[in-house]
């Protein structure tokens, strides 16, 4: 019973200071290969993401769908040996004419969460 106030107490303090950290230190998706809303003839290898700011790959990643919503098997996420801000998933498989939308989220080195969407396309 008594313990409750502290609790809260130290609750707000974490998120007083969470807020205090988190200020303008997002990262945010930069550009992405294949480019958002663009078709490409060729079925991509692998999806590139590029962050604002350093990702930790374990932490982060991608789901590919189809436009039917159907999940399409990737490779897990990886840096980019030269670019840490640099998030890589292989394509296992080429890619059917269509639309396909990517879900990401990603953890900065700074441990701040991010997400989005977009699609691109593929015409054969
Ligand atoms: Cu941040």
């Amino acid at each position: 019973m008594s313990g409750k106030p502290t609790a809260i107490a130290t609750l707000t303090v974490l998120t007083i200071s969470l807020l205090a950290t988190s200020a303008g230190a997002h990262p945010k998706l930069t550009s992405a290969s294949p480019a958002a809303d663009v078709s490409s003839k060729v079925s991509p290898t692998e999806i590139k993401l590029n962050f604002s700011e350093g990702v930790i790959a374990k932490f982060s990643g991608l789901a590919l769908k189809d436009e039917a919503g159907t999940t399409i098997t990737t490779g897990l996420p990886a840096n980019d040996p030269q670019d840490p801000k640099r998030l890589v998933v292989q394509l296992p498989a080429p890619l059917k004419a269509g639309h396909y939308t990517v879900t990401w989220y990603a953890v900065s080195e700074d441990t701040h969460r991010v997400k989005g969407e977009y699609s691109f396309g593929v015409d054969r």
